[in-house]
């Protein structure tokens, strides 16, 4: 069985390549910094796994997202690398390459956007360049499968034989050094190539040094480092060794360039200019993003989202509840389980179910978003403000992905190189109105704010992003010491994403949420109308009586400063820890909407519009549920900090819905 690592510069294709060599499906999207954990697939045509790594330029890791490339090819055995190089950067791509031949392990380069390459007149002599590197290439458009089917198979072969030798000769004072340093390396270990360890090692990457350590001395490697490179720069007049050796590779790669490629017509990139010139620009930017939110708002609800959901609404309530009632009947079942099935699982899972197009029109813009190119664009236009509160644009690309959960986008700030704005990210993403928030906001919007629940929705967004700026400020300046930081994204052409990936890319993150309504949220219903039907003076009491209405009036009399201190609010805000959707269920079930009246109807009775604007703020920033905690408590590897973001979330969240219902009283409203 054949164990392949799939290597290459970030966006180029090696996730929508696995997804077609597997089956399977994994995260793919048009900007750098997709992929940050390797995955693992089974290959369709031959016996063998492949695995999906971060992408990356170098060898030499400066992000923890590229370290767990690195790591793999290090740590893990397997029996040969497929390298993904874009056909049509090529240039920029080989530089990997070339520590990739250093490593010595069977290698086979996949070449792909030769669809890319080729609308920009980019032509490549692939035998020539295959000869000149000495790895077979196959061609391929990884995005249609066109060319991928005869990989596996090369593979196969590839994995039997042994690696090409590949020389590259770094002139006679380093390659001294590289000599005296594989003497000191003992024989007997499973290490790669001694040759590539050397290189790396005197290029100062901190995996291989640390590798070193364990073998060799450090003082004596620190003094041959030293030596070498000042030797270097006596000979070269080279800043740095590392400097030196980019060097040495970019005149072997610009030569191997110019004898396989041509350039047949000038690079003509005005569609993505053209965008860009608007999009990017320094007043326009930010409005136009705010703009784009805006149409996603109004299509979410008043064009698209809120009409099928009506229509599934209706279904659920009307038909589908009627079917139950008749089948239940006819089965002779108790009282108390057609009690449970009909005001308790029913409109608990119903309930959340009704979101569904919603939320999948979220998804799908979301997905547009992120394979069209425009995330790298947010990102860069966002930049500006994310300097001023210690962070950087890149740290908004997390909180984009947060939009649709909490749990990928906090996933995403692995790719964030400053360990000190990794972590402030980590711990703020939370703050993302998620989709599972959305269905509340539905749920009160339609109910209050009918005429505006565009305009409403985007303002809590707007909350969400305001408040996580200014706890950056405040986290950066006092929590951290400072450092310096880089802002480094690449933008990538605009690409016309297709229908195929669009739909399947929603559908993933889609499909989520349909399972949790049959899972979690069947189970959360059944206990919560369990808790909601029986008291503590027996079965089947009145529910203002009930455990639940025991339980939530502990904390009601605090949320009364806020404007919704009843029993209900308090029940339906606890269970949001475990989901945020669970909000809704619990409403449904407690407000028990009867054949006359929807649930809106019901929470418009009971709420004002002050009250529900900042029952809805409350919501979007209280303790983020629990798989989201869970994952901080994996990425900042710190129970301390999992408890600090439960902290700060709970006093931000009362204080904003203080603010608001206080002040918004103050002024005149009700
Ligand atoms: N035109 C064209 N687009 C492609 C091709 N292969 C991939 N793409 C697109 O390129 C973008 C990046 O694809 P991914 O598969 O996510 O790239 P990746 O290398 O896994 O990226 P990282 O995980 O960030 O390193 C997506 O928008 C793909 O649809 C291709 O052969 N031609
Ligand atoms: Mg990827």
């Amino acid at each position: 069985m054949i164990q392949v690592a799939l290597a290459g510069n970030p966006n180029t294709g090696k996730t929508s390549l696995f997804n077609n060599l597997t089956g399977s499906y994994e995260y793919v999207g048009n900007w750098a910094g997709v992929t940050v954990e390797k995955k693992v697939g089974t290959l369709k045509q031959v016996p063998g796994l492949l695995i999906d790594l971060p992408g990356i330029y170098s060898l030499n890791p400066v992000s923890r997202d590229e370290g767990v490339a690195t790591q793999y090819l290090l740590s893990e055995k397997f029996s040969a690398i497929l390298n993904i190089v874009d056909a049509s950067q090529l240039e920029r791509n080989l530089y990997l390459t070339v520590q990739l031949l250093e490593f010595e392990k069977p290698l086979l380069i996949g070449l792909n956007m030769i669809d890319v390459a080729r609308n920009r007149g980019i032509q490549i002599d692939y035998e020539q360049l295959s000869a000149l590197l000495g790895v077979p290439i196959q061609p391929i458009v990884a995005r249609t499968g066109d060319g991928c089917s005869r990989l596996p198979l090369m593979l196969q072969q590839s994995s039997e034989q042994s690696a090409v030798l590949f020389r590259l000769d770094y002139g006679s004072i380093l390659e001294q050094g590289i000599n005296r340093l594989t003497e000191l390396l003992p024989t007997h270990t499973n290490l790669p190539s001694k040759r590539w360890i050397a290189l790396q090692f005197f290029e100062e990457n901190p995996i291989v040094t640390d590798l070193l350590s364990g073998f060799v001395n450090r003082e004596q490697l620190l003094d041959l480092r030293q030596e070498t490179e000042r030797l270097v720069q006596e000979k070269t007049g080279a800043r740095s060794l590392h400097q030196y050796i980019r060097q040495v590779r970019g005149s072997f790669i610009s030569d191997i360039v110019k004898r396989s490629v041509r350039v047949t017509k000038q690079a003509t990139y005005t569609m993505t200019e053209q965008v860009d010139r608007i999009v990017t620009n320094k007043f326009l930017g930010i409005p136009v993003f705010l703009l784009f939110m805006f149409l996603v708002f109004q299509f979410t609800f008043d064009w698209a989202g809120t009409p099928l959901s009506d229509l599934l609404d209706a279904f659920f309530t009307g038909p589908l509840a009627g079917f139950f009632e008749q089948m239940l009947t006819l089965a002779g079942t108790s009282g108390f389980i057609e009690a449970l099935i009909l005001e308790g699982i029913l409109p608990g899972v119903g309930g959340v179910l009704v979101f569904v197009p919603q939320i999948f029109i979220l998804f799908l813009i979301i997905s547009f978003i992120e394979d069209s190119g425009y995330m790298a664009r947010v990102a860069m236009v966002m930049d500006r403000m994310m300097e001023g509160v210690g962070l950087n644009g890149k740290a908004f690309i997390p909180m984009i992905i947060g939009f649709g959960c909490n749990v990928p986008g906090i996933m995403a700030a692995r790719t964030i190189e400053q360990p000190k704005e990794r972590l402030i990210t980590t711990l703020l993403t939370p703050l993302m109105s998620c989709s599972a928030r959305l269905t509340v906001y539905s749920l009160f919007a339609g109910a209050l704010f009918q005429t505006h629940q565009a305009l409403v929705v985007l303002s809590l967004y707007v909350i969400g992003i305001v408040v996580a700026l200014l706890l950056a400020h405040l986290f950066s300046t006092y929590l951290f010491k400072q450092e310096s930081s880089i802002f480094l994204v690449e933008l990538p052409p605009y690409r016309l994403p297709q229908w195929k990936t669009l739909l399947r890319s929603t559908w993933e993150k889609g499909k989520g949420f349909i399972k949790k309504a049959g899972t979690f949220i069947f189970g959360g219903s059944v206990v919560i109308w369990l808790l909601g039907y029986t008291g503590p003076s027996g079965l089947h009491v009145d529910i203002n009586n009930s455990f639940l209405a025991a339980i939530g009036g502990l904390i009601a009399p605090w949320l009364t400063p806020l404007g919704f201190g009843t029993w209900q609010a308090g029940a339906a805000l606890l269970t949001g820890f475990f989901a945020k959707e669970v909000v809704v269920t619990t409403m449904n079930i407690l407000y028990a909407p009867s054949a006359a009246e929807t649930l809106q109807g019901a929470v418009a009775n009971v709420y004002t519009p002050l009250q529900a604007y900042s029952f809805m703020a409350f919501l979007l920033l209280y303790v983020p549920c629990f798989a989201t905690l869970a994952t901080i408590r994996k990425e900042a590897a710190s129970a301390r900090w999992t408890w600090f973001t439960v902290g700060y979330a709970l006093f931000i969240a009362y204080l904003v819905a203080l603010v608001i219902y206080q002040g918004g009283r103050l002024m005149g409203f009700e």
